[in-house]
């Protein structure tokens, strides 16, 4: 690919339109609202020392008055989230698909500003929840914002936006006790998932490693809607979009979940907020899938349905370009909590399809925001505001920014020039896909939707051994926390008709067998009509063995920037032995940590000082990748005599890490579970520090599985 120089005067100038907004106190005089100087912001006026406090007091009014209402209603869902900026560069041009200027014109610096996220906690609840992940980025570009508002599932849980405040309260803790918090593993849930089957295929890829990301920075994300990409001759093909994050695709397991979401509540904000700190910048590249307008029906699913995805093996992903996130935001609430992500903020060369479920989606967002931000006025917010200049003659309203001039505000008008006046294609006007339609209004959904199993059960085929494993713990999981047992037989049903032998290890998981059939026709489970309309599912088919690409054992194994590596050490540790692997990781970009017996600073056998990054007791094994022991007698004497440090490594084993040990480590190792697998392929002991970062690189060891799943912690 050719190297272009890169005009970055958009970038710079959304800089600098945000900087008039961003306020520093730094060297300044406290103020009120009304920037009257502040002497004393510790007491309120009383009538006397001891005495009550005056109705007077009005800076006690302003203080605690904007203190009451400084919280605004949480996002309905994905109220947990996470934001940073960063800029998209287009490779090359795809001209012949788009008349976008963001798809046309490889000399732009887009700015942008990401947003991830978490569907079903509230905005306090854990980061490692077994989740659908929010992947929503705001182009901020030169035709307007256009915002691709994805998830890092490339399908969704239902066909219709119809059905989705019911499959959000199913999810949702029950609404008697409010519990549980951001989980899924309940009753309701699996009540309405049983008797929904399209939303079987999402659900099994919440089920898979998918849903518990080792890292934002290390997910994909999708547009999920079939889109249209419109060229200058008005020409449609349709579009699926999708970003490849450039350190591959990498999980946590379930176990290793909830030990982190008690260790560390933040994680994946903690880690995409340092990561960016330290200057890695996560990467994605952005990729699409192009049907040209004559093969909208060649497929054997509908391009509409957005419960399925067009297999890679069918329609290779062509990459197109690369988004980084190179800056935290100044301030949670002012970027990350008020940004408002529209999927009807399109620009010129972009347009929808009639996929239901979008459709709906293009009424519920500006409508959450007038509930959430409170005003139409939203766009004003300075994280909203397009990098264009905005003129239209809407007026007034809460919190109104703008002073705009002018005696009248209609259109059409004389007395204001005919101003501001209308935009002709040829100026960027936008123009609708003329679509034909001719067709009857019904309320229904289309036989080409009715196929609920075969995707679902291409995804499971596509999968390796502890791939399907863990897909098999996780049903395992949520349904054992279920308490009705025909919702569980209706569900071990449906998992059935995706795969037998699945059905059959999560039944002996439940200690339930595998229903021939149940209850209820599968028809009214799916909630046919109120006269019984009969219309889905349909058969399943196959027309695919498997597609690699929905396997995670098909993703990156090439890097190992930005792991966190745990040195364990105390004093008296060899410096030789830790310097050279500490060099060597470094150099690959991972992040190597210091764990002691305590806070402060160790010394290494060469009576050098080290500053400590964490005391074992405030740490755990499951917050780094790869654990390291340098040796040195005395260290080793001293970790030995600490519990915990034992627990580390054998929880780090347990989780089929990669470790490594110098020296005297290697007894250490001897009071661990590693004893006798020292012969395991991601053990290292006195080794290259090559082979180390090999093992890292490959994310885990899964061929220690079965003995893994026997250490006891
Ligand atoms: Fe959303 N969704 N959604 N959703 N969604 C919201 O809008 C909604 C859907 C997604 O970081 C809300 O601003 C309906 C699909 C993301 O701010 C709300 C339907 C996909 C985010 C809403 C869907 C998404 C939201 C809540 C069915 C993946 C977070 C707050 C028709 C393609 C954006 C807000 C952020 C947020 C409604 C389905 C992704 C209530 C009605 C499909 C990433 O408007």
């Amino acid at each position: 690919m050719a190297k272009k120089s890169k005009k970055t005067s958009e970038e710079t100038q959304k800089i600098k339109d945000l900087e008039q907004y961003r306020v520093s106190s730094e060297n300044k005089v406290m103020t009120t609202n009304q920037g009257l100087k502040v002497n004393d912001t510790n007491n309120s006026l009383k009538s006397g020392e001891r005495g009550s406090t005056l109705l007077e007091d009005f800076l006690l009014r302003e203080k605690i008055t904007h203190f009451d209402h400084e919280r605004i209603p949480e996002r309905i869902v994905h109220a947990r989230g996470s934001g940073a900026h960063g800029y998209f560069e287009l490779y090359d041009s795809i001209k012949k698909y788009s008349k976008a200027g963001i798809f046309t014109d490889t000399a732009r610096k887009t700015p942008v500003f990401v947003r991830f996220s978490t569907v079903a906690g509230s905005k306090g609840s854990p980061d490692l929840a077994r989740d659908v992940r929010g992947f929503a980025v705001k182009f901020y570009t030169e035709e307007g914002t256009w915002d691709l508002v994805g998830n890092n599932m490339p399908i969704f849980f239902i066909q219709d936006a119809m059905k989705f405040p019911d499959l959000v309260h199913s999810v949702k803790p029950e609404p008697n006790n409010e519990i549980p918090q951001a989980a899924s593993a309940h009753d309701t849930f699996y009540d309405f998932i049983s008797r929904t089957t399209e939303t079987l295929h999402n659900h099994i890829w919440a089920m898979s490693d998918r849903a518990i990301p080792r890292s934002l920075r290390m997910m994909e994300g999708f547009g999920i809607h079939t889109f249209r990409l419109i060229n200058d001759k008005g020409e449609s093909h349709f579009v699926k979009f999708h970003w490849k994050p450039t350190l591959g695709v990498h999980s946590v397991t379930w176990e290793e979940a909830v030990k982190i979401n008690g260790a560390d509540a933040d994680f994946h904000r903690r880690d995409l907020w340092e990561a960016i700190d330290a200057g890695h910048f996560p990467e994605w590249e952005l990729g699409i899938q192009v049907v040209p307008q004559a093969d909208e029906h060649k497929f054997e699913f509908d391009l509409l349905d957005p419960t399925k995805l067009i297999p890679e093996e069918m329609v290779p992903v062509q990459i197109i370009g690369k988004m980084t996130l190179n800056r935290n935001p100044d301030n949670f609430f002012a970027e990350t909590e008020q940004v408002a992500f529209l999927p009807g903020h399109i620009v010129p060369g972009i347009d929808f399809t009639n996929d239901p479920l979008l459709q709906g989606r293009l009424f519920s967002y500006r409508d959450t925001q007038l509930s959430r931000l409170g005003t139409p006025n939203f766009h004003q917010i300075p994280i909203n505001k397009p990098i264009v200049p905005v003129h239209n003659n809407q007026r007034d309203g809460h919190m109104q920014m703008d002073i705009p001039k002018g005696q009248g505000a209609y259109f059409p008008n004389s007395l204001m020039g005919s101003c501001p006046h209308l935009a002709k294609m040829a100026e960027g006007g936008f123009t609708h896909y003329e679509e034909r339609i001719d067709a009857k209004k019904i309320r229904g959904r289309s036989e080409s939707f009715s196929d609920h199993f075969s995707q679902p059960a291409l995804f499971y085929r596509s999968l390796a051994d502890w791939e399907k494993e863990h897909v098999a713990g996780a049903y395992s999981f949520e349904l054992g926390k279920c308490t009705h047992k025909e919702i569980k037989e209706r569900m071990l049903y449906m998992i059935a008709q995706i795969d037998t032998d699945l059905a059959k290890t999560v039944g002996k998981n439940l200690g339930m067998k595998v229903p021939k059939s149940v209850e209820e026709p599968i028809n009214q489970a799916i909630g046919a009509d109120a006269d019984g309309k009969k219309q889905q599912p349909g058969k399943k088919k196959n027309y695919l063995e498997s597609d690699p690409a929905l396997s995670q054992a098909n993703t990156k194994f090439d890097s190992i920037a930005t792991r966190q590596i745990a040195v364990l050490a105390a004093d008296g540790f060899d410096m030789k032995a830790y310097k050279k692997m500490k060099t060597a990781l470094e150099k690959e970009g991972a992040m190597v940590k210091l764990i002691a017996p305590h806070g402060g600073s160790i010394k290494c056998d060469t009576d050098m000082e080290h500053e400590v990054d964490a005391a074992i007791s405030t740490t755990e094994s499951v917050l780094f990748d790869a654990v390291y022991i340098p040796g040195g007698e005395k260290a080793i004497k001293a970790l030995k005599k600490e519990g915990k440090y034992i627990k580390f490594i054998n929880e780090a084993f347990k989780h089929c890490k990669a470790i490594a040990v110098d020296g005297d480590g290697e007894s250490l190792l001897d009071s661990t579970f590693v004893k006798d697998h020292k012969k395991d392929t991601a053990i290292h002991i006195n080794g290259a520090p090559k082979n180390f970062i090999n093992s890292i690189a490959q994310h885990r060891n899964w061929d220690r599985r079965a003995v893994a799943e026997q250490v006891p912690v």
